[in-house]
């Protein structure tokens, strides 16, 4: 932990190039994919929600899935992985099932949450997917008790908490790094700057644009990534992660990002918002992650434009599919109302 002065807490090269050395060339064909998948899910979301065929709010991702892919590639099944309100990318980076996802999000019995919770109550345990809930921060401190389960049982299982930077204006996040930092937990902060808590700059809330200051101010070690850049978030993850898992924890990794939709739902909320202009927008959509790693693979003939476009046509059946045996699902029954409760000390069924 060198940094000891404000000055030296800067903004990573937001343009550089994609490292293609540290992995194989199917590893990044893969992460392609899923990134890709991704974005053709949240592209999906906004045509059906603007259509009016999911009933509740939607928060999408698209322009943030390098975070999700890079930080998934490190991640064991038996992880525990918490989100918040934006977590689509969170959820299918950990090979969860879209079907689970647009089943959830039409309100249908077979849905991630039984068609109970929608966008931001999903859960798949199979895979480490802890859930995802609106109120801002919540899952930050249940992570933490995670993180700190793994460490009474000597395991080398971690836990990560992706979060955005509205979430460091809440007060649990400043308790659970100090005690994260105290009881050593290996537990993996992610925070997703994206510069706007709903439709305010980073620049209006905080005097300053980074919040790694934050791991600072706890001693936790932090690395500040451009998180648009896919080779840049693996690595300094994977660096990260098996620190953790050897030695304990914990550990902050923040990552610079910008969302191609608005805070909500599909609008673009160039008109809505205060300082999200236009010019912005464009700066940021010609720093997308995917094109950045697609021309890449092209350019070093990993891939070609044939490969690409087979690939969208997959990726479109797939999705297709999901969508189309989710729509024909049940909606959950009057009797499921009372299923799933707590109720003195036991789950009522
Ligand atoms: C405790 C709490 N306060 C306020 C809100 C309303 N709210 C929902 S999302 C959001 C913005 C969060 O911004 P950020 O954490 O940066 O995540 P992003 O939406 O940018 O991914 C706010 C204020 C909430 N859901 N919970
Ligand atoms: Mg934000």
């Amino acid at each position: 932990l060198a940094t000891n002065s404000i000055d030296n807490f800067e903004f990573p090269d937001l343009d550089g190039s994609i490292d293609l050395s540290l992995q194989s060339d199917d590893f990044w064909k893969k992460c392609l994919k899923e990134m890709l998948y991704i974005r053709m899910c949240e592209v999906k979301i906004a045509s059906l929600k603007s259509e009016g065929l999911i009933s509740g709010p939607v928060h999408l991702a698209a322009g943030q899935e390098a975070i999700a892919t890079g930080v998934s590639a490190n991640l064991n099944s038996n992880d525990h992985i918490f989100s918040a309100h934006r977590s689509h990318a969170h959820f299918l980076a950990l090979n969860s099932d879209p079907y689970l996802l647009f089943a959830e999000l039409f309100g249908k019995k077979t849905g991630a949450s039984k068609g109970m919770g929608g966008s931001m109550h999903l859960w798949d345990g199979s895979n480490g997917f802890n859930g995802s809930v609106p109120i801002v921060a919540g899952t930050v401190p249940i992570a933490l008790g995670a993180a700190l389960a793994e460490k009474f049982r000597s395991s080398e299982r971690i836990a990560v908490v992706y979060f955005g930077d509205g979430a460091v204006e809440e007060g649990v996040m400043h308790e659970t790094l100090n005690l994260a930092r105290v009881l050593e937990a290996p537990l993996l902060f992610v925070c997703e700057n994206n510069l706007f808590s709903s439709h305010m700059h980073i620049s209006l809330r905080q005097p300053h644009q980074l919040v790694s200051r934050f791991a600072f101010s706890n001693l936790i070690e932090f690395e500040i990534v451009d998180g648009n850049n896919l080779s840049d978030v693996t690595r300094k993850s994977s660096q990260l992660i098996n620190k953790l898992r050897k030695s304990g924890g914990p550990a902050f990794l923040e990552a610079i990002t910008y969302r191609h939709y608005g805070h909500v739902d599909w609008r673009i909320d160039i008109d809505v918002g205060i300082y999200r202009s236009q010019e912005d927008l464009s700066i940021w959509r010609s720093r997308d992650p995917i094109e950045r790693l697609l021309k890449k693979l092209i350019q070093e003939s990993i891939i070609d434009q044939k490969y690409v476009s087979e690939l969208h046509e997959e990726l479109d059946l797939l999705i297709n599919n999901a969508i189309k045996k989710a729509e024909s699902d049940p909606e959950p029954d009057m009797s499921d109302m009372m299923r799933n409760l707590f109720s003195g000390g036991k789950t009522a069924e």
